[in-house]
């Protein structure tokens, strides 16, 4: 069985990308793979979060993910800052990456715009992310197109690391989903649909009230030529709708098109079928959040599981490079 591992951040509602992205693949994962999967909790703080709403969007986010259909008994579900190899293994590979390599990364370019007054932990954001990958041996890493740079990132500084010191870390392939890759913002649909930019109109919240999903659907930004085809380079807005059309029903986004004569039918349909797709994540979601000392005895169990994988990959790490073990 491949070994896969990948991380969300809690650092705000999960959205339509999160789970057409990420989490509905994690799911799929579980069954087929020796999965684990984190709530990078750590990673949420390079964001300007209030302590009370980290602690609050963690668990929610559990609550999610076990909501989706994520099985404890059948994956290993935790939260990164209780497992502290993460961190530990951080520093020894911020002494393998380079200043260089850590500016060219475009989320860096986007999110810190340059200024001086940048938290250093956004710059060295994809270090952590690599050590979040590397402690697990993870085969795969289903993630996003947007993460598709750091994931390249992480092999590089596997494969120095492993060159330098010996093969101490499995190099991992990025797997990135054929449909919901890259879910735009529907007001802006040139850039990607994300938990922290404010953005209410061109955001839809995975538990969102059916009668907000088809408000938001309804005045989702198109464009003036009035003919239904997929093309996301001229009209970007259609091509998204399409795109979360095809990927709630299994469907693909250019023979959708063909279905459709006007922008207002599609709309419609596309409103019904994320609808339809999320019911059962919010039933399920209401029933854990009435419960929410399961969930973190849950989150427990899963830290257990998780400190053993990681503390050993990180002790053999911490020896090659040359750390005194503890006498
Ligand atoms: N718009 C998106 N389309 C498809 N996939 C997406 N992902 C995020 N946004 C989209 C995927 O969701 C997983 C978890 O993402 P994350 O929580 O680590 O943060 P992110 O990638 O930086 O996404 P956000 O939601 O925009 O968070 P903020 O705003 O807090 O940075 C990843 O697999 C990601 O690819």
């Amino acid at each position: 069985m491949p070994r896969v591992l990948s991380g969300i951040q809690p650092s705000g509602d999960l959205h339509l990308g999160n789970y057409f992205g990420a989490v509905r693949n994690w799911v799929a994962d579980q069954e087929r793979a020796d999965a684990f999967y984190c709530i990078v909790d750590l990673h949420a703080l390079t964001t300007s979060i209030e302590p009370g709403q980290l602690r609050r969007q963690t668990v929610d986010a559990a609550c999610v993910l076990l909501a989706a259909g994520l099985d404890p008994n059948q994956c290993t579900l935790f939260v990164q800052s209780h497992v502290p190899a993460h961190q530990q293994l951080t520093w020894l590979l911020e002494c393998t990456a380079t200043v260089g390599e850590l500016r060219r990364m475009t989320q860096f370019k986007d999110k810190g715009g340059g200024q001086e007054t940048v938290r250093v932990g956004l710059f060295t954001y994809p270090v952590l992310m690599a050590a979040d990958i590397l402690l697990y041996n993870a085969d795969q890493v289903p993630v996003g197109d947007d993460q598709r740079q750091h994931l390249e990132l992480t092999r590089e500084i596997a494969i120095r690391f492993n060159n330098r010191y010996g093969g101490v870390f499995t190099v991992p392939e990025a797997t990135i989903p054929k449909v919901g890759a890259r879910v735009m913002d529907l007001q802006h649909p040139e850039r990607k649909m994300s938990k922290s930019v404010s953005s209410p109109l061109g955001t839809v919240g995975i538990l969102e009230a059916p009668e907000e999903i088809e408000r938001k659907i309804k005045k989702a930004v198109t464009d003036t030529d009035g003919e239904v085809r997929y093309d996301p380079e001229s009209k970007p807005g259609l091509a998204n709708l399409l795109s979360l059309l095809a990927a709630s029903t299994d469907g693909r986004p250019e023979q959708l098109a063909e279905n459709y004569d006007r922008y207002g039918d599609l709309k419609k349909d596309v409103a019904a079928a994320l609808i339809e797709a999320l019911r059962p994540l919010r039933e399920r979601y209401a029933e854990l959040d009435a419960d929410r000392g399961e969930v973190l005895r849950l989150l427990g169990l899963g830290a257990v599981q998780a400190r053993e994988v990681a503390n050993e990959t990180y002790a053999r790490a911490a020896d090659a490079v040359g750390l005194l073990a503890e006498p």
